[in-house]
């Protein structure tokens, strides 16, 4: 089984099962996607991350339906701060965005506080593993290959925000990690129009040099 995909049909060999392939849902947080969150109080367009959220919910319903595997991540850092480098809190200060300072939403980026949550048209069912992460990638001190490897996955499906950060540094582990990957163009969204561009025609060079760009009704139309 193939899905009609950017530069070749996805994945390389056809073997696209259940049992070897899950989704990946990066970061759909208020903190990323809602009023008040961190995207929000840095001044981007929150149009651009809300985005996904339809073509993501309705493809969760569909592979949810035929037992696919289903993660979601988290982006956020430990109440006590231990694990927040000082660069970064230093860095999103200088955009009016402290990681760990006071918002609308609870304190930045912050387990626990309400904007760190995943938003509520997305929630994780039970069942659903969700790895919760201190940085941009979703294998960087987490359990997620681990969780990967134990239940016998070799493809993953990549959504989620933001297409150019977070999605972008996950695709590229796990390409490197020999994992084989599809991203959704229309399930994936950045704070930059061009951004999001960008990123998914970085994937579709050399040949699919982190893997391969489809739509998600073309993988609904495979499954
Ligand atoms: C960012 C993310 N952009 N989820 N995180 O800081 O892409």
């Amino acid at each position: 089984m193939y899905v009609q995909s950017n530069p070749y049909p996805w994945p390389f060999d056809g073997d696209l099962r259940a049992s070897n392939t899950a989704l990946i849902v990066i970061d759909m947080q208020t903190d990323f996607c809602g009023e008040g969150g961190y995207v929000d109080k840095m001044g981007y367009d929150l149009s651009l991350t809300r985005a996904p959220i339809a073509p993501i919910k309705a493809l969760l319903a569909v592979m949810r339906k035929a037992g696919y595997m289903i993660i979601h991540t988290r982006e956020g850092h430990r109440p006590d701060l231990a694990d927040l480098p000082a660069n970064k809190v230093w860095r999103s200060r200088q955009i009016g965005a402290g990681i760990g300072d006071p918002g609308p939403c609870g304190k930045i980026l912050i387990r626990g506080e309400p904007g760190w949550e995943i938003i509520k048209e997305l929630a994780p069912e039970p069942g659903e593993v969700v790895i919760d992460k201190p940085g941009k990638g979703s294998f960087y001190a987490t359990d997620l290959e681990l969780v990967l490897r134990t239940h016998s996955i070799r493809n993953l499906v990549l959504a989620g925000i933001t297409t150019d950060v977070c999605v972008h540094t996950t695709m590229r582990d796990a390409n490197d990690r020999g994992f084989e990957c599809l991203l959704l163009s229309d399930c994936t969204g950045a704070t930059d129009a061009g951004n999001h561009a960008a990123a998914l025609k970085m994937v579709t060079m050399q040949g699919g040099v982190f893997g391969a760009v489809a739509t998600s009704s073309a993988l609904i139309e495979a499954l």
